[in-house]
Parts: structure tokens; C-alpha cells; sequence
């Protein structure tokens, strides 16, 4: 299986970043983790960017607060889908939302919820097992397992309400 990249661009982000650690750990996807910054060490992310097809990742998650540059650097340096996760660090994470989300046209970066560390796992896992039938079933599973809890849910809603 392709391996996950996932960058951030401070150790002040880790808090929000162990929970992607968490996911893809559940689903069994190797990943290696880096804090490289688009401003404090722009050469070191690009470098990294440049060769990450060929070192064997498949996706790259990037999660960075404030002027968040951090992903739209990285996907201009690849044809890796690159998924942003903007941290709420200033302005409530506004900042950084905009700084990813607003990425000229022929760069995408596919930007989930600010602090939306579990999506980004969950959507990294997606794209991966387009082409990992495996790793489909497992999110079929989790699926499954959401659905469940939410008719259990219900079914305590209804009996509160009879
Ligand atoms: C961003 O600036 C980082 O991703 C972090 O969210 C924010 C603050 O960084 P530190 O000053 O805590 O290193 O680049």
C-alpha cells in the first residue's frame, strides 16, 4: 500500500495531528509524520513535495495554522492529491481555512473542517483504497458501525419520547 505523508506545519499543531495518527493507525496505512514549515523551512518542503511520488506516498496531509501555506506549497510541488487541514491557531482558524481553501485554479487542495483531523484520515484511506479493495471494506465497515450507532440513537430518542 501507498504510504500517507502527513506534514504539519509546527509541533504546536500535534495536539489536532495525533487524532489523524490515531485513524490511520485503525486502518492499518503506514504514514510518516514531519513538521516542516512553508515559511521556516520552505527548501525542506519542497524538496520533500518534489520526490514524495517516488519515495511511495499516495496522499499528503497537511496541517498548518495562521497564513497557511504550508499545503498549497506542497500540492504546487506535486501531483499527489494533497489534503489541508487548516488548524485553528488565529481568528479561530479562519485564517488558515481561507489560506487553503482559496487555492487558485490548477493547484487544488482538498481542505476538510478546520481542526478536521478525523475527515482527512477517513478521506486519505478513501483515495487509497480506490485502488486497495481491503482497506474499502474496512471503511464500509466503519460505515456500517456510524449507522448502527446513530438507529441506536434513535431508538433511545423514541423510547424517551413514549
Ligand atoms: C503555523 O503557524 C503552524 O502550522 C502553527 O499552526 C502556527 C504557529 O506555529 P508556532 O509558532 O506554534 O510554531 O505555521
Amino acid at each position: 500500500m501507498k504510504k500517507v505523508a502527513v506534514i504539519m506545519g509546527s509541533d504546536s499543531d500535534l495536539p489536532v495531528m495525533e487524532k489523524v495518527f490515531k485513524k490511520l493507525k485503525d486502518f492499518s496505512i503506514p504514514f510518516e509524520a514531519h513538521v516542516m514549515s512553508a515559511h521556516r523551512t520552505p527548501d525542506r518542503a519542497v524538496e520533500f513535495s518534489k520526490n514524495a511520488r517516488k519515495n511511495g506516498f499516495g496522499v499528503i496531509i497537511a496541517a498548518a495554522g495562521m497564513a497557511a501555506h504550508l499545503a498549497g506549497v506542497l500540492a504546487a510541488c506535486s501531483t499527489l492529491p494533497v489534503i489541508g487541514i487548516p488548524i485553528k491557531s488565529s481568528l479561530d482558524g479562519l485564517d488558515a481555512l481561507l489560506a487553503m481553501v482559496q487555492m487558485p485554479p490548477g493547484i487544488p487542495v482538498g481542505t476538510v473542517a478546520i481542526d478536521g483531523a478525523d475527515n482527512a484520515a477517513i478521506l486519505a484511506a478513501q483515495i487509497l483504497a480506490v485502488s486497495d479493495e481491503s482497506l474499502a471494506e474496512k471503511l464500509t465497515a466503519m460505515k456500517a458501525d456510524m449507522a448502527a450507532k446513530v438507529i441506536e440513537k434513535d431508538n433511545k430518542l423514541q423510547e424517551k419520547l413514549s
